[in-house]
């Protein structure tokens, strides 16, 4: 069973015998690659540690997952994330027992920055008591397919709400949409080396012994709230149309329907569906 937090950009995850938390886009050092433009602004991972460490108090799981990007730098690390990134995980472990990570496209060269028990993921994924996470930025494997709900982060989806006056403020938001599992595995299958038959359910019958599912994809909003999101209910700038903001192959692709999908705000408010806050965009 899947739970969001009230208030939270996290979610929890229960059967009988596990409880395992899960959050996404930490990035970590953000502010380090500001202070190259010139701005200055004093570390920030204190404050998202403590934002963790309280959550791991108050819902005692036995496994933290991270969904992707603990880092801001891409490909290297700077040289303040190495300080940064291993206290970060030292001092985590002291309140949670295993905590692994699903590697997000910020997350080259994690290894030698993270405690040797931290167990890396890949990008394609992993399902966790029935519930398939993987980061966003790169398709997810077949195998997830067998899941009926799909978790995903990499966006920071948030939503612009802009007033008569031109005040503009955004707000994060979790989206929910619904997923077409017939498409999605017909282009995983295309994308995998598994033999297609014509009839995709029979394909994947063959390798996994079920039809594919995957009917609901969430997306999370990410942990560190300091990063903001490119507003999904706002057209890019210069731009005519939406193309681009919806990132990540899954949600291009003919399984996602991005503008019917629904946006909740981190309390629980229903705000509506993507293409109707278009509206205040
Ligand atoms: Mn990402």
């Amino acid at each position: 069973m899947i739970s969001l937090i009230p208030n939270s950009p996290a979610l929890l995850v229960k059967s009988q015998k596990e409880r395992i938390l899960a959050i996404a886009d930490l990035h970590i050092g953000w502010e380090i690659t500001l202070s190259q433009k010139g701005i200055h602004v004093p570390t920030q991972t204190p404050k998202l540690l403590q934002k963790l460490i309280s959550l791991l108090i108050e819902h005692k799981p036995e496994k933290l997952l991270i969904v992707g990007d603990i880092k801001h730098t891409v490909e290297t690390a700077a040289s303040g994330e190495w300080r940064d990134v291993p206290d970060f995980f030292h001092t985590l472990q002291e309140h949670v027992k295993e905590i692994l990570v699903i590697r997000g496209n910020h997350d080259g060269n994690l290894e030698p920055l993270l405690p040797q028990n931290i167990k890396i993921l890949p990008a394609t994924g992993a399902a966790f008591l029935n519930i398939g996470f993987f980061h966003g930025h790169c398709w997810p494997s077949p195998t997830l397919l067998r899941c009926e709900t799909f978790v995903m982060a990499h966006v920071h989806p948030v939503i612009v709400f802009r007033d008569q006056a031109g005040f503009r403020i955004t707000k994060q938001v979790w989206i929910k949409t619904a997923c077409r599992s017939d498409e999605l595995a017909k282009t995983l299958i295309q994308k995998s080396n598994m033999q297609a038959e014509k009839n995709t359910e029979k394909t994947f019958q063959r390798y996994y012994d079920t039809a594919p599912k995957a009917f609901y994809i969430f997306i999370m909003p990410s942990f560190n709230d300091f990063l903001g999101g490119r507003p999904l209910n706002q057209k890019n700038q210069g731009s005519k149309d939406y193309a681009g903001i919806y990132s990540g192959p899954v949600l291009r692709s003919k399984a996602v329907d991005m503008e019917n999908s629904e946006a909740y705000l981190l309390d629980g408010t229903f705000l509506g569906t993507i293409s109707q806050l278009k509206a205040i965009g």
